[in-house]
């Protein structure tokens, strides 16, 4: 008899590997008790909630780590055979992973069990989860991708590791202090240290500095290297389980420290500072996370970074390879490496070291290997974030390193002059190597098969403009992955309201399979799911409300409109356009402060670079002008400005289910994709944006009619910047503009603002309004009048928002991953 057909949807394997059991509550509580007892002297009825936590991550923990193991026969099993099947290596020098514990329990589908044993104790599984620290490893889209692309591969039992640094600081904490950004350390380990696994038995050394020397012999170019700084890479695991599946992929994070390299003479003299000076520079490469999102600011402990995270990485990389097969032959056709922007790009010339001097491979079949192992996701096309480092500074902090770029540089050019004969200018402009400094950018883009963007739109933007001549070169190396979210964290587990109205509409199918979800757009003529959508809205934001009541004492009214921009602060993504919008209306009400309307309550929410100075003035502007506003009880009740303190992932969590409108307004061109556009999207709110990054996918994929754009296009900007742009004519002959940017010199709450006016009129570093939010301003105000007329529409709206939720199908990480799999890594799950 022919076996049974299994169809595409049926589960590839049960979501539980065997020899792994879930405990009923009873052993849990049991388990929990021997926890509380042995690692915190105390019982289950005395505990306080952060020793419940911590008990219930250590057991959670060893249970993944028990499932992991069940899953490795399976993963061995397949390892052997001839599958076309590869280990997926995907390296970032960030993972803004955020809470674990909901997630966890969430993927084991042991939220239930773990709920009845903490109500026993009458503490909510909100009061248990607040106990934990987020992992703030990232600064904002970049590094939460890759955290949504590791519960990607681990749901769809893709076999993947995740590299990284184990920062003993994560991103900073902000304090507002008199509306400026003040920031304070983020000390995260006590409490997230639970989810790391200490694996000493898998250190690697990584060498820096050293004095090089080139030599000739008859077998050829030589080297020696001596004195060289040894440091010392411990890695931390850290489980990633996958959605209801058997998987259990890993983040690996590496710690830096030099044991060996303690002084005894010093101590023994008594000079304990400079005992442990050597230990000191060693860890001081893991110990804190750069802090700038989308500027690169070429500091030397960075690199140093850079290459710590790489050297072990690749060793790593090698190591279980030639474990599992004897041979690197194969090693492209069994691994697949990827870089997360250019941070991770000296795995290109590291894998060629490696390969070379450490097994002998000649130059040509290790770049053979290499080129077609590593593939390449660029994130940005700013001009400042691009990373170029000074080469003086490679060459003294990694001397080998730094010759087989040269080398790597010299064989490019000579391949690019038989492409382009004579064309030096195009060949300097492309090689890794010039104006003094390594291009990474040009490095990655040649030493990988692939490259992508993040959006359609970003993807055509890097062919045209930024690697336009490799385009030239080398056409069918460039592809788009449009980026996704890990929807079961944003939608099911934050807002479980709207995902109970799911299961009972379209069925529960949808939180294994995101494609499903479009089956909810048939309910946007349903009158009573309608209204469902609509009273969910309104319990997250009266939720959302009552948490911030109780943490500042400001309590925005939950049938005021909540408008939202929660996203890093910086020009291009234009909060200072949101702004002058804000003032032009505070000026409306002033006037007519009696004014029939529908209360608004901005939320913003925004971490600035630490330096950046602009930035933080911005964010000063906006708690000024919602101090101003507070302080006027009239006013206050048509309008509100919130600044929310402190941006996190846990928070977004909690924002993003309780907002009306996304404010997604970057200039179009700058923005490669954004992932927040998503996250509300999914949530029910309506976007008013530019065409710019994803943008542009959500309005194809929701309908003209259910997001609002407004704005310059890309082209547009290019044409009108070109043209010579000059924001002094717009405000001189536009009475809003005016209105608006005059109120920032007379300032608000006591302080005034006239930097940011010198700066939208003024050409000081660049030209005046670089970001150009006085051209835009008047369709963003037309735009917007639309959007909240259209609010006063329940019907409509309500049908728009269940549009919006079940369209963000495609935007799932998921999606992303099997593009990926498919196109870029040419690899498959496990189980298929
Ligand atoms: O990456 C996200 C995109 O959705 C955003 O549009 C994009 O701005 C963001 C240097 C960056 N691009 N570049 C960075 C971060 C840290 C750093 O040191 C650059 N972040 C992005 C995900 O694709």
């Amino acid at each position: 008899k022919a076996a049974p057909k299994q169809t595409a949807a049926a589960p590839a394997s049960p979501n539980t590997p065997q020899g792994f059991t879930l405990p009923t509550e009873a052993e849990f509580l049991e388990e929990l008790t021997l926890h509380l007892e042995n690692n915190y002297h105390t019982d289950f009825e005395n505990a306080s909630p952060r020793e419940l936590y911590m008990a219930t991550a250590e057991i959670v923990n060893s249970q993944l780590l028990k499932k992991k193991w069940a899953f490795n026969k399976v993963r061995r099993e397949a390892e052997k055979k001839e599958s076309g099947k590869k280990k997926i290596y995907y390296i970032s020098m960030e993972f803004l992973m955020g809470q674990s514990l909901k997630n966890n329990l969430y993927n084991l589908d042991e939220t239930g069990i773990v709920a009845g044993v903490m109500k026993r104790r009458g503490i909510s599984m909100e009061e248990l989860y607040d106990q934990e620290p987020d992992a703030g490893l990232g600064n904002g889209g970049l590094g939460r991708l890759a955290a949504c692309y590791m519960d990607a591969l681990a749901s769809q039992e893709y076999d993947a590791t995740g590299f990284s640094i184990r920062y003993e600081y994560g991103l900073f904490k902000q304090k507002i202090v008199d509306g400026w950004q003040v920031e304070m350390p983020d000390n995260w380990l006590p409490g997230g240290h639970v989810w790391l696994n200490r694996r000493d038995e898998d250190t690697f050394r990584v060498g820096f500095y050293g004095d090089y020397h080139e030599y000739w012999t008859e077998e050829g170019l030589q080297y020696n290297i001596e004195n060289q700084q040894i440091v010392e890479a411990i890695p931390f695991d850290m489980c990633i389980s996958g959605a209801d599946s058997p998987a259990v992929d890993k983040l690996r994070l590496w710690w830096s420290t030099n044991r060996e390299s303690f002084d005894m003479n010093s101590f023994n003299n008594g000079d304990f500072t400079r005992a442990q000076q050597e230990t000191n520079k060693a860890e001081l490469i893991s110990k804190v996370l750069y802090p700038a999102d989308n500027i690169e600011e070429g500091k030397e402990l960075r690199l140093k970074q850079q290459y710590f995270m790489v050297s072990a990485s690749c060793q790593n990389i090698i190591r279980d390879h030639l474990r599992l097969h004897g041979t690197l032959d194969n090693f492209p056709e069994k691994v697949a490496i990827h870089i997360n922007d250019t941070h991770p790009a000296l795995c290109v010339p590291e894998l060629m070291r490696l390969f070379m001097d450490e097994h002998g491979m000649e130059w040509d079949k290790a770049w053979d290997l290499v080129t077609r192992t590593v593939t390449y996701t660029n994130h940005t096309v700013l001009a400042e974030a691009l990373e170029k480092w000074n080469q003086q500074l490679v060459r003294m902090l990694m001397p080998r390193i730094y010759a087989i770029i040269r080398e790597i540089d010299r064989r490019f050019r000579e391949d690019m002059e038989k492409l382009f004969p004579g064309d030096t200018g195009k060949i300097n402009y492309m090689a890794p190597l010039g104006e003094d400094q390594v291009r990474m950018a040009n490095l990655s883009v040649i030493g990988s098969h692939r490259v992508n963007g993040v959006s359609a739109l970003h993807s055509e933007i890097l062919k045209d403009d930024l690697f336009h001549d490799f385009y030239l070169a080398w056409p069918d190396k460039f592809t788009n992955v449009t980026n996704g979210i890990a929807y079961r964290r944003w939608l099911c587990q934050s807002n479980p309201k709207l995902a109970s109205l799911l299961d009972e509409t379209i069925g529960p199918d949808y939180r294994k399979d995101a494609r499903k979800l479009e089956e909810f757009a048939k309910f946007a003529s349903d009158s009573s799911v309608r209204k469902r959508v609509e009273e969910i809205k309104r319990e997250n934001k009266a939720a959302f409300s009552d948490r911030l009541k109780a943490e500042t004492g400001i309590c925005p009214d939950p049938d005021s409109l909540f408008i939202t921009q929660a996203k890093r602060l910086h020009e291009y993504k234009r909060q200072l356009l949101n702004a002058l919008r804000i003032i032009s209306r505070y000026n409306m009400l002033r006037e007519n402060p009696n004014l029939d309307m529908r209360p608004e309550t901005y939320l913003f929410a925004a971490k600035s670079a630490p330096n950046y100075y602009l930035a933080k003035n911005i964010i000063q502007l906006i708690c000024r002008i919602g101090e101003e506003i507070e302080k006027d009880p009239k006013i206050r009740q048509k309008m509100r400005v919130i600044f929310l303190e402190n941006y996190s992932v846990s928070m977004a969590e909690r924002l993003m289910p309780a907002s009306d409108i996304s404010e997604q307004i970057s200039l179009a061109g700058k923005e490669a994709s954004g992932t927040g556009n998503m996250k509300l999207m999914i949530n029910g709110a309506i976007t008013i944006g530019t065409l710019d990054g994803a943008n542009v996918e959500m309005r194809e994929a929701v309908g003209d009619d259910a997001i609002f754009i407004f704005g310059q296009k890309a082209d547009e900007v290019q044409k009108n910047l070109a043209a010579g742009y000059h924001s002094l004519d717009i405000y001189e002959s536009n009475p809003a503009v005016k209105a608006a940017v005059d109120r920032l010199g007379e300032g608000f709450a006591g302080t005034d603002f006239h930097k940011l006016k010198d700066y939208l009129l003024r050409p000081t570093y660049s030209i005046a309004d670089p970001y150009m939010c006085l051209k835009d301003f008047d369709d963003y105000c037309r735009v917007h009048q639309e959007i909240q007329d259209a609010y006063e529409d329940r019907e409509r709206w309500n049908s728009m928002s269940i549009r919006n939720i079940a369209m963000a199908a495609r935007f799932a990480a998921d999606r992303s991953i099997r593009d990926y799999a498919r196109e870029i890594w040419h690899t498959k799950p496990i189980s298929e």
